[in-house]
């Protein structure tokens, strides 16, 4: 085999080796750049192995001068590459460390939370100031019949509350209640004077949708019934009541009339100028009582009913009741 390859030629490509991996090694950027050198430079096809692969061509005294070269060489790189990947390996944890700091002056995200609707807030409040002066929550059946929603409660058979016009009539005589005065009656079935309650719940009138009126609302009937109650202690209690939910506003009662009770009161108050219709009450008709098997000659009793809508539009100064029905949570989330 004859020698076509000379020392030098060899010891030249050691050194460009030597000098293009320095290079090389120095400048590479990342641990994958810094791997693909390793393997241009020390792998099986990498330019030490071609000078390698020419050893055959050379002497045999040339031999050993370029395999202690080589070898060398080899040990050198890798220890550049060890080094050079130690200090890329500390700038990937720093970048790491930089990217995944926690900013904990940030805001929390939140998590969006539901509250009670301002319907059920005041329906709250009201039980809560009737609670406190000893009454009882009675709940009934939303869908009635004639006797408990009128005649019980003295409403005549031509009285304009019957009317198809203003009620819901279902099939077999029923309906939906126009008041919570029938679950008041059916609790006086059941049981005898002394009686303080509140029946609060949904009702349903035939009434045309506008800013004021809704065909379902809400109400809260107060009753109490009890030997010697008069009109002092209606007016006593509703004052109180009225007091203690808007404030120290002006309140007046005017004449009225109900076929439930006698006598009877509207009640208003007066609010940001204005005198506004907020309750009815009034006396309850001994008809009524007697209805019930109560002696009207021991007991009497007196009632009021209101409106929840109206209280919640007046307490959170809402201009129109189908805000409180449409579930548009940029109005709900105010509350
Ligand atoms: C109103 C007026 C009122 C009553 C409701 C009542 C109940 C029984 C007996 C007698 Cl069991 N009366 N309730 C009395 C007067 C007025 O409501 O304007 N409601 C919204």
């Amino acid at each position: 085999m004859s020698s076509t390859v000379s020392l030098n030629k060899l010891l030249d490509e050691l050194s460009l080796i030597e000098k293009d991996a320095e290079k090389d090694i120095q400048e590479a950027l990342n641990q994958e750049l810094l791997e693909q050198l390793r393997i241009s430079f020390l792998g099986k096809k990498g330019r030490l192995s071609a000078v390698l692969g020419l050893m055959g061509k050379i002497s045999d005294q040339e031999r050993p001068v370029i395999g202690q070269k080589a070898n060398s060489l080899k040990h050198y790189l890798l220890d550049l590459i060890s080094k050079r990947q130690e200090i890329l390996k500390k700038q990937a944890l720093n970048q790491l460390l930089d990217r995944e700091t926690i900013d904990v002056t940030a805001p929390a995200i939140g998590i969006p939370q539901g509250h009670r609707h301002p319907l059920i807030t005041t329906t709250e409040k009201i039980i809560d100031l009737f609670t406190g002066l000893g009454y009882k929550v009675v709940e009934g059946p939303e869908v009635e019949n004639d006797f408990y929603n009128f005649e019980a409660l003295n409403i005549p058979e031509n009285h304009p509350a019957r009317d198809m016009q203003d009620t819901f009539y279902l099939e077999d005589n029923l309906l939906l209640r126009t008041h919570t005065s029938p679950v008041q009656i059916r609790f006086l079935e059941n049981n005898p004077p002394p009686v303080r309650i509140i029946s609060p719940g949904r009702v349903y009138r035939r009434d045309a949708v506008d800013a004021t009126h809704s065909p379902v609302f809400h109400q809260i009937e107060v009753l109490a019934i009890d030997e010697g109650l008069d009109f002092s202690h209606l007016r006593g209690t509703v004052m109180a009541f009225l007091q203690a939910f808007f404030g120290d506003l002006p309140v007046r009662f005017r004449a009225s009339y109900f076929p439930f009770t006698e006598p009877s009161a509207e009640v208003d108050v007066k609010w940001q100028g204005k005198w506004l219709e907020v309750m009815g009450c009034g006396m309850v008709d001994p008809a009524v009582l007697e209805g019930m098997g109560i002696d009207s000659d021991r007991c009497t009793g007196f009632a009021a009913g209101l409106g929840v809508e109206r209280f919640c539009m007046v307490r959170h100064e809402i201009d129109d009741i189908r805000r409180l029905f449409t579930s548009d949570l940029r109005f709900l989330e105010q509350f």
